[in-house]
């Protein structure tokens, strides 16, 4: 048997998030572990349809995005969710929700230079040329976590690499 838990993926836009998510998502379940990974794709276009990237907007998205984990983990998943989560203040509210040990703040470890060098979608760019508005890491804030469970480097590591480390932790934690 195994905990639930939620892990807390935050860092910038390419930092590989949803990558690193969905990497664990895969070596969780060869370990017999059902998890599910909430990310923009998911919750952006459904349930948070209608709310943007203005500061109000990303407030309330993770606080439904923290409720909705809170939820999943009640039901007796593993959850991870791969949001930016800038502020500080909402993801220690999101904390607040769970139990000690269950929530898991991941910080996705990559430099601005290295996430806008990337840039897969072409999102720095425009936001550069003022394109896109309030855009995290340019026009908007980042707050990097302070006592976060785990920091994955994802600047230099491979992801089945980072992967592994975030395996590990569970292991060592006992919760898997
Ligand atoms: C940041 C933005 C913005 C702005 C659109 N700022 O790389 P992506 O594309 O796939 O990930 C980013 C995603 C961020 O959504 P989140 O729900 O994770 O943000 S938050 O936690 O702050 O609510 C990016 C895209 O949406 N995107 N506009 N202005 N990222």
């Amino acid at each position: 048997g195994h905990k639930s838990f939620v892990l807390w993926f935050t860092g910038l836009s390419g930092s590989g998030k949803s990558t690193l998510a969905n990497e664990v998502d895969r070596q969780l379940y060869k370990l017999g572990v059902k998890s599910y990974v909430l990310d923009g794709d998911n919750i952006r276009h459904g349930l948070n349809k209608g709310l943007g990237f203005s500061q109000e907007d990303r407030i309330e998205n993770i606080r439904r995005i923290g409720e909705v984990s809170r939820l999943f983990v009640d039901s007796g998943q593993v959850v991870l969710t791969a949001f930016i989560s800038p502020l500080r203040e909402d993801r220690e509210q999101v904390r607040k929700l769970f139990e000690p040990g269950e929530f898991i703040e991941v910080f996705i470890k990559c430099p601005l230079e290295v996430c806008e060098q990337r840039d897969v979608k072409g999102l720095y760019l425009k936001a550069r040329r003022g394109e896109i508005r309030e855009f995290t890491g340019i026009s908007s804030p980042y707050e990097i976590p302070l006592k976060p469970e785990l920091i994955i480097d994802t600047a230099l590591g491979e992801v089945a690499e980072s992967a592994r480390q975030v395996i590990d932790y569970l292991r060592g934690e006992g919760l898997i």
